[in-house]
């Protein structure tokens, strides 16, 4: 999810092979794009939710809006 520059939950808790789609409460563009490449949910109009991404690694993953740089969040994912 995603509204005010900011993504929620954040972590989110999510398990191996579950898909994540995120929604954008927010007025602006937004996307979520693993730190250091991976998944790239691409540009989130507003109103919109991306399709849907299968999580394949556990860990924490890093993740951040391309627009916003400064925006930023987590999944941690669980086998
Ligand atoms: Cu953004």
């Amino acid at each position: 999810m995603l509204g005010g520059n900011s993504y929620s939950p954040n972590p989110a808790n999510v398990q191996v092979g579950q898909q994540v789609r995120w929604h954008n409460a927010d007025s602006v563009v937004h996307t979520a794009a693993q730190n250091g490449g991976g998944f790239d949910t691409g540009l989130i109009t507003a109103g919109a939710t991306s399709a849907p991404i299968t999580i394949t690694t556990a860990g924490t993953l890093n993740y951040h809006c391309t627009v916003h740089p400064s925006m930023t969040g987590a999944l941690n994912v669980t086998q």
